[in-house]
This record gives structure tokens, sequence and C-alpha cells, in this order.
């Protein structure tokens, strides 16, 4: 059984990622850091900016596989362009190069929809398209993925990647992404505050659920390498819908809950996102199919979020 180290694990997905890897292989396999120790959560600091320690946790771990989910996502990165570059690009880069010297066996990097942008058509759109960001999230995402496919292709190292949609779920609260309203909902209607949403009322967005993401995460790393054809990364997609869309299905199980709708910076890189995706790749490849549509999902959410306010 291979030993696994999980680069972010106090992240959004890094936090259910941690529980579900820890169930499927054993708590004794899994290796969770962050940038910052959480000892209560079994959590141990590792920077991935920091080569050397980085070299140094996975010789003394013995570690064979790699999750790297560490990276300053859209709205952040807007906020602090260089910043978001020098991380995204430096800790892949030492991830990748560590890999390739210490025989890891197999890096999961996540890109996201966020690699798409102008010129090609927002309704189911396909893994293979060009790719014009307007994010620097975007961009590095776009490099990475570049980059991967390189050391795969130069040096054989198998790194696997998947472009995440929005991911909601309940265990985390989301931070600084441009999907996160539809995290931050649910808290809104769960304590029957009106919800001040900063996306305009028709902004579709392609969306997972937290249990399809980390579900489609583990698959694919699962798969059979040879089964792996696409090595830039992965379209996946659970469902699509727009914050008023959300409101309305919440809606049907608050009835007194209300929505304003603010929309801020975070609105022109939503309306630079396609609003519904393509994964004919996942699905021939390694059999991705999601299990939760924008009812199972809000059911659920509604369900566990309210089990953290009592
Ligand atoms: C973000 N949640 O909003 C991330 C995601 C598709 C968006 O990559 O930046």
């Amino acid at each position: 059984m291979n030993n696994i180290l999980i680069i972010g694990a106090n992240g959004q997905i890094g936090t259910v990622l941690t529980q579900k890897l820890k169930e499927e292989y054993g708590d004794a396999h899994i290796f969770p850091t962050d940038l910052n120790a959480h000892i209560e959560k079994g959590i141990q600091a590792l920077n991935v900016m920091d080569k050397e320690g980085l070299i140094q946790y996975i010789t003394q771990h013995q570690i064979k596989e790699i999750y790297h989910l560490a990276a300053i996502l859209s709205a952040s990165g807007e906020k602090a362009p260089q910043k978001a570059w020098e991380i995204n690009m430096g800790g892949l880069f030492n991830v990748l190069e560590c890999s390739k010297d210490l025989g890891i066996q197999k890096v999961f990097f996540p890109s996201t929809i966020a690699v798409f942008g102008e010129h090609i058509p927002l309704q189911q759109t396909s893994n293979f398209v060009p790719l014009e960001p307007s994010t620097v999230y975007g961009i590095s995402k776009v490099a990475g993925e570049l980059w991967s496919k390189y050391y795969f292709e130069k040096y054989g190292l198998d790194v696997r990647s998947v472009r995440y949609p929005g991911v909601i779920g309940y265990q985390s609260l989301a931070g600084g992404g441009t999907t996160d309203y539809a995290v931050d909902i649910f808290h809104s209607a769960v304590k029957n505050e009106t919800f001040h949403c900063f996306l305009d009322k028709d902004t579709t967005l392609p969306m997972i659920y937290m249990d399809d993401c980390i579900r489609a995460t583990i698959e694919l790393m699962k798969a059979p390498k040879e089964n792996i054809k696409v090595r830039t990364s992965y379209n996946i997609a659970g469902m699509s819908f727009s914050p008023i869309e959300i409101f309305n299905e919440i809606k049907k199980h608050v009835p007194g809950f209300e929505i304003e709708y603010n929309p801020d910076f975070r609105q022109a890189i939503a309306a630079s996102w396609p609003q519904s995706i393509d994964d004919t790749e996942a699905r021939q490849d390694w059999n991705w199919t999601p299990q939760f549509n924008l009812e199972d999902m809000v059911k659920e959410m509604l369900h566990q979020v309210a089990l953290k306010y009592t």
C-alpha cells in the first residue's frame, strides 16, 4: 500500500479528500499537510514552496503518491496576481521535480474550468478548445496542465488531472473562489438570513457536489495508467445552474428565504467561464458519471449544513 501525501489538506477539497483517502487506504498510509499545521486534524506543516523541506518529507515518510491541492484561487488571485502566479507555479514545479527525482508513482494536479475563456462555445464546452483564461489562476492552471503533460511525456511521470467546476460541500467553508456563493447561500438559508449574492441572478456556471468531486478524483487516480489518454486535464461536470435557480430550489425547502443580487468584481470572472461542460473523454476513458443533480445536492446540503448549526 503506497504512502500518500496530500498538500493543501486543510482546504475546501483537501479536507474531504483526506477523510475519503483514509477510509479507502487506512490512516497509516495518508499524510495530510498544509502550510500551517492543524494538529487537532492530524495535519502537519509543509510549505510546498520549500523544495528541500518537500524532499525531506517525501523521503522520511516514503511517499509514493502526491495529491497537490495547494493553490491561490480565482478571486484571491486577482487581488495579488504576482503572488498567485509564484505560488501556483512554484509549488507545482517543486512537486513535479521532486516527484521525478524521488520515484513518485502518481501525482494528482487539480485544474479548473477557469482555464476556459474567450472565443469558445460557452455551452457544452469541449475538452479540446483554445484556452484563453482571463484570471491569473486560470493562466497558472493552463500552464500547469501543459507542464504536467511535459513531465509525463519527457520523464514518464504519471501526473493526472481533472478540471474541477465550482465545488459545493458542507464540510468546510469555501474561500477565495468565484463559485463560493453556491456554498455560502446554504449557510444564509439555514440561518434564515437574506443572502447577498455577488453574482447576477442569471449567471449560469458548471458546478459539482463534493461527493462527486472526491469520487471523480479517486476514480481518476485508480484508473489503469493505459486508460488515461488526456495528459493535460479532463473536463468533468456535475450540474449547471444560476444563482436564481439554486435560490428557487432552496426556497422549496425554506419558504421564507430571500436573496439580493449585488454583483462585484467576481461577476466579470464568472461571465468569462463556460455555462456547461462536455465531459465525454472522462466518461469514455475512466467511466466518469456524476450522481448528484441540483435537487439532490440542495436536499443534502441543507440537511448537513443545518446539522452544523445545531
Ligand atoms: C474558483 N472554486 O472559484 C474555484 C474553481 C471553477 C472555479 O476553480 O476559483
